[in-house]
């Protein structure tokens, strides 16, 4: 069975198979987690970033992890927050599509951070529960056992995943 873990701490110095980057549409680096992985992974990463022509808003693509722990690294691309409809789309998109990936690559454990509530803005709790709903959503449809751990990086973040983990399981 799948599971879905919640921890605190920083990403980039996970042992799991792969990791989730918030990225952004040209993949060359930013600030964020993005900055964070790309000085833990090394400057392969961005070499091999470069040959990926970017990502859409919503899409991912998957690269070696190089000097993190992790194996892999999915850079993922969240909606800049405007408060459309549309971003409630792109930001399931990026769980769904990250996992889509992740089955494809036969990874068995994977993080996430809380893509686009940072740089990008999106309201943290609306962005939980559009997490939480999306990985449930496809725990129950893809036939793919996977541990998924939701990294945060802050107590508010935790605290608002947890509250809605309970809901989900009452
Ligand atoms: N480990 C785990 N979570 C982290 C870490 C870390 N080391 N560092 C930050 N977070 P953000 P976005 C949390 O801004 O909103 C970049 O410039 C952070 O507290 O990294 O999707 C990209 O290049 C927040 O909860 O990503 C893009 O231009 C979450 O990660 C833009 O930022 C996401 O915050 C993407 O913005």
């Amino acid at each position: 069975m799948s599971k879905i873990l919640i921890e605190k701490g920083d990403i980039t110095k996970l042992a799991c198979d792969c990791i989730v980057n918030a990225a952004n549409k040209t993949l060359l680096g930013g600030g964020g987690v993005d900055g964070a992985i790309h000085r833990a992974a090394g400057p392969q990463l961005l070499d091999e970033c470069k040959t990926l022509n970017g990502c859409r808003t919503g899409e991912a693509k998957i690269t070696k992890g190089y000097n993190l722990k992790a194996k892999h690294v999915i850079h993922t691309v969240g909606p800049i927050y405007s408060g459309a409809e549309n971003d409630r789309e792109m930001l399931a998109s990026c769980y769904e599509k990250s996992l889509e990936l992740a089955k494809k690559h036969n990874i068995k454990s994977i993080a996430f951070p809380a893509i686009s509530t940072g740089i990008y803005g999106y309201p943290k709790e609306e962005a939980a529960k559009i997490a939480l709903e999306t990985i449930y959503k496809w725990i129950d449809s893809s036939n793919y056992e996977i541990d998924i751990i939701l990294m945060c990086f802050d107590s508010e973040t935790q605290n608002i995943y947890e509250k809605y983990i309970k809901k989900e399981n009452n």
